[in-house]
C-alpha cells in the first residue's frame, strides 16, 4: 500500500487515497483497484505497472492508447453516449503525461474506474455473450474510420501463427526448462496442425481479406458489462489495439467464451466447446458489425476461432517450455494445464466445424 500510494502521488487522482489492492484476473498487467475519497464521495482508479517484457516500447503502447480512446470518446459523445464508461479515460500524471516511469524503469498509467460493471471470467448466459459479441462488432466496425496507420505495432507478429510456430519450433529446440520430454503429445498436437499457422495471415497478405484496426485480445474479461442492464458497455485493455484481422477477434473471443470451463480448468473432461454460445455469439457479432464484414471473412470464421485457439495454447506451451517467462503463473504447471485446455477445444471445434460454418451462414444478412 505504501508503495503503491507513492506511485498514486503522481496522478491527477481527486480526493484521499484511502485504499489499494490488486485487482482482477489479467495475465500481463499489475493492476489495483485505488480508492479515494473526497468528503462523503467515494471515487475508484485502475493504476496499472504495464509489462515492461511483453511490452517493449511503452512509449508507442500509450501513444496508440491515448489515440484510440481519445477517437472512441469522440465517437460516443456524437451519439450521445457518456465517454466516462463507454471507453477507457486515461488519467494523466500530475506533469500532463500519459504514463509514469518510476525510480525502478517500471511504467504506470490510470483509468477510471468504471462503476458498476462485471468483468466475466466465464459466461454467465447467452444472452449476455450475444451482447459481447454485439459490442465487439460495434468496436470493429467503429475503428473502421480509424487511420490504421497513425497506430504503432506493440508486438511485432502478434498474431501472425506462422512467427508463433517459429518461437514455438525455438522455445523446442532450446528446451531451457528441460520440460520438453514431458509434453510430447502436446508437442506432437501443434507439429500436425502446422498447416492451420498461415492460413489467416496468407490471407491478409494475398489481400483476400482486408487489414483492419483490430483490438486483438477478446476475451471475456476484457469487457465491462453494466451490472444493471447486462449490457456489454465497455471494451477495455487496449494495449494490444494494432492492425490486423477481424478473424482474430472474433476468433479469440470465441476461443475464451465458448468453452465450457475456465482457461486454466484441469479436469479436461469438463472443457468443451459449447456451439450453442457459439451460435449466441456469432449471432451478436455478425450483428454488431452489419456490412463492415466481407464474405471472405464470414467463411472464415470458423477458421478464426480454431486457429486462435490453436495459437494460444501454443504460446502456453512454448511459455512453458521456456519456462514461464511471458503470461503470469501460480503453479509450475499451470502454461501446460492452460495449453491442454485450448488443445482440447481445437479439436472440439474441428469436429463441429460444418455447424460452425452453417452457423455464419444463417446470422449473415
Ligand atoms: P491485463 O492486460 O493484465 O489483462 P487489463 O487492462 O485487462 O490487464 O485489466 C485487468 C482487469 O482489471 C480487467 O479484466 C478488469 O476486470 C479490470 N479493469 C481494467 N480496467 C478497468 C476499468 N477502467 N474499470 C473497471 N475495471 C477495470
Ligand atoms: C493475455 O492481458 P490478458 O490477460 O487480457 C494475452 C493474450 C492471450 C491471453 C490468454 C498482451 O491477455 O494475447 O490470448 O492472455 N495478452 C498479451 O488468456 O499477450
Ligand atoms: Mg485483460
Amino acid at each position: 500500500m505504501e508503495k503503491i500510494s507513492e506511485k498514486a502521488e503522481k496522478f491527477r487522482f481527486e480526493g484521499n487515497l484511502v485504499s489499494a489492492e490488486p485487482y482482477g484476473d489479467g495475465h500481463i498487467n499489475d493492476t489495483y483497484a485505488l480508492v479515494y475519497t473526497t468528503g462523503d464521495k467515494k471515487r475508484r482508479y485502475i493504476l496499472q505497472r504495464m509489462n515492461k517484457s511483453v511490452f517493449p516500447d511503452i512509449g508507442t503502447l500509450m501513444e496508440n492508447v491515448a489515440l484510440v480512446t481519445d477517437f472512441l470518446a469522440r465517437e460516443i459523445e456524437k451519439r450521445g453516449g457518456d465517454c466516462e464508461r463507454e471507453t477507457l479515460k486515461l488519467i494523466k500524471t500530475k506533469d500532463g503525461k500519459n504514463y509514469f516511469v518510476d525510480e525502478n524503469g517500471d511504467c504506470w498509467r490510470a483509468f477510471l474506474f468504471i462503476e458498476n460493471t462485471i468483468a466475466y471470467q466465464t459466461v454467465d448466459s447467452p444472452e449476455i455473450f450475444e451482447d459481447t459479441g454485439r459490442a465487439f462488432g460495434v468496436f470493429i466496425a467503429g475503428l473502421a474510420d480509424f487511420d490504421a496507420s497513425r497506430l504503432g505495432e506493440v508486438i511485432k507478429n502478434f498474431h501472425d501463427t506462422r512467427d508463433r510456430y517459429r518461437k514455438f519450433n525455438d522455445a523446442l529446440e532450446k528446451d531451457k526448462a528441460n520440460r520438453a520430454a514431458g509434453v510430447a503429445e502436446e508437442i506432437e498436437f501443434v507439429k500436425q496442425r502446422q498447416n492451420y499457422c498461415g492460413l489467416i495471415t496468407g490471407m491478409l497478405e494475398r489481400g483476400e481479406i482486408p487489414l483492419r484496426v483490430t483490438h486483438n485480445d477478446t476475451k471475456l474479461n476484457n469487457i465491462l458489462v453494466d451490472a444493471d442492464t447486462k449490457k456489454a458497455i465497455c471494451v477495455i485493455d487496449l494495449d494490444t489495439i494494432m492492425p490486423g484481422s477481424l478473424l482474430y477477434d472474433f476468433g479469440d473471443a470465441v476461443r475464451f467464451g465458448c468453452s465450457t470451463a475456465a482457461e486454466d480448468e484441469k479436469d479436461l473432461s469438463k472443457v468443451n466447446f459449447d456451439i450453442n454460445l457459439y451460435e449466441s455469439f456469432t449471432k451478436g457479432f455478425l450483428n454488431g458489425i452489419g456490412d463492415s464484414i466481407t464474405a471472405k471473412e464470414v467463411e472464415n470464421l470458423s477458421y478464426g476461432a480454431i486457429i486462435m485457439t490453436y495459437e494460444c495454447g501454443m504460446r502456453f506451451l512454448t511459455d512453458y517450455l521456456d519456462g514461464d517467462n511471458y503470461f503470469k503463473t501460480k503453479y509450475p504447471e499451470h502454461n501446460l494445464v492452460r495449453c491442454r485446455t485450448q488443445f482440447k477445444l481445437v479439436r472440439c471445434m474441428e469436429e463441429r466445424l460444418e455447424e460452425m460454418n452453417y452457423i455464419a451462414r444463417k446470422y449473415t444478412k
